[in-house]
């Protein structure tokens, strides 16, 4: 924290969601500024840094959250990178918001529980930035206030309008599907029990993904959650979801925004990715993580939350592979967590 109480914020990886935060702490959020950013990429980090006043690009990450302007570590390098950066902000008790996935698998998410529980108070929000849009928020306080009766089914689709190059048919599950599970669980205030992955017999083309799939979740409170993940649709970004309840439905995502009649056609646009779609969120998201750690809080999605997603994705991947409905294994909550 420097002199006047900003919060001088390490950000790690400069890739996309990297350099969207960093524009977005310099231009959007008050109460925070870019000391470092670090990215292994020198000229990546470099780039990033250069338009912010006295911040300093690094390529290891260590050496950015010791940077003595650091009091808070944004991390958005690949989900492999995670465990690393984590265990290096939670030794220096250092406030972390860390991009969805906490840690690509359940052990990994397992050790940085241990290593927030040695800080003695949460210190990890996951950058689960769906629970910071308006329309599902609005869509959970229906649901928490009880009026439309107990929820039994949740239809939710997740289209991306292209695939990046590197993309994998296991990151539909945690890359993709990863924010679904977080959405559920949330939404719902259950946990994921069973997951059963349906794909189609062949891809498109050769050498394509398999797609679209039917990911479907069973939960401890017996809702049946199925999640059609497109990852490729080609028309644009959407992400959708319609709660089955005891008296009534309700039903989000339609991006129902400006609708304009014209030479016999009605219509309106569709995002063309996440960071549009979800722009106001991920602001919304990174304000509230600013806020709470100038008070030395923590709040959001915790790294718990992050774990429950990763052991959900485990049991995702085996189900993807076998086509068999899988159980997920999820250890005891710590009372952290409570
Ligand atoms: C990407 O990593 C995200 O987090 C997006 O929100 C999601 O829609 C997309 O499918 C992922 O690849």
């Amino acid at each position: 924290m420097t002199q006047h109480g900003t919060l001088g914020v390490a950000v790690i990886g400069a890739g996309r969601m990297g350099a969207d935060h960093v524009r977005r702490l310099h231009e959007v959020t008050s109460g925070a500024r870019v000391a470092a950013v670090a990215d292994v990429d020198a000229e990546r980090a470099k780039a990033a840094a250069d338009g912010v006043e006295g911040c300093q690009p690094y390529t290891d990450p260590a050496a950015a959250m010791a940077c003595p302007e650091v009091g808070a570590v944004l991390i958005a390098s690949p989900g492999p990178a995670h465990e690393a950066a984590l265990l290096a902000a939670l030794e220096r008790d250092l406030p972390v918001l860390c991009e969805k996935p906490l840690t690509p698998d359940a052990a990994a998410a397992l050790r940085v529980l241990r290593a927030e529980q040695r800080c003695g108070r949460r210190r990890v929000q996951v950058g689960f930035m769906r629970r910071y849009d308006a329309e599902l928020q609005e869509l959970k306080a229906l649901l928490d206030a009880g009026e439309l009766g107990r929820p039994q089914m949740l239809h939710c689709r997740h289209r991306n309008a292209s695939l990046p190059a590197f993309f994998t048919e296991q990151m539909l599950i945690n890359d993709s599907v990863v924010h679904e599970m977080d959405q559920v669980r949330w939404l719902l205030g259950q946990e994921i029990a069973a997951v059963t992955v349906l794909r189609p017999p062949r891809p498109y083309a050769p050498g394509a993904l398999r797609d679209p799939q039917l990911v479907v979740f069973e939960t401890d409170g017996g809702v049946l959650v199925t999640v059609e993940i497109h990852p490729a649709c080609g028309f644009g970004y959407q992400v959708q979801a319609e709660v089955v309840c005891e008296r009534g439905t309700a039903r989000v995502g339609d991006a129902h925004g400006l609708l304009v009649n014209r030479a016999g056609r009605w219509g309106g646009g569709i995002a063309p990715d996440y960071v549009a779609r979800f722009a106001t969120a991920y602001d919304r998201q990174v304000q509230a993580w600013v806020d709470a750690a100038r008070c030395g809080e923590a709040v959001g999605p915790s790294a718990w939350d992050g774990y429950a997603a990763a052991a959900v994705c485990e049991a995702g991947l085996r189900a993807q592979a076998t086509g068999e409905r899988t159980p997920v294994e999820l250890a005891e909550r710590p009372a952290l967590y409570g």
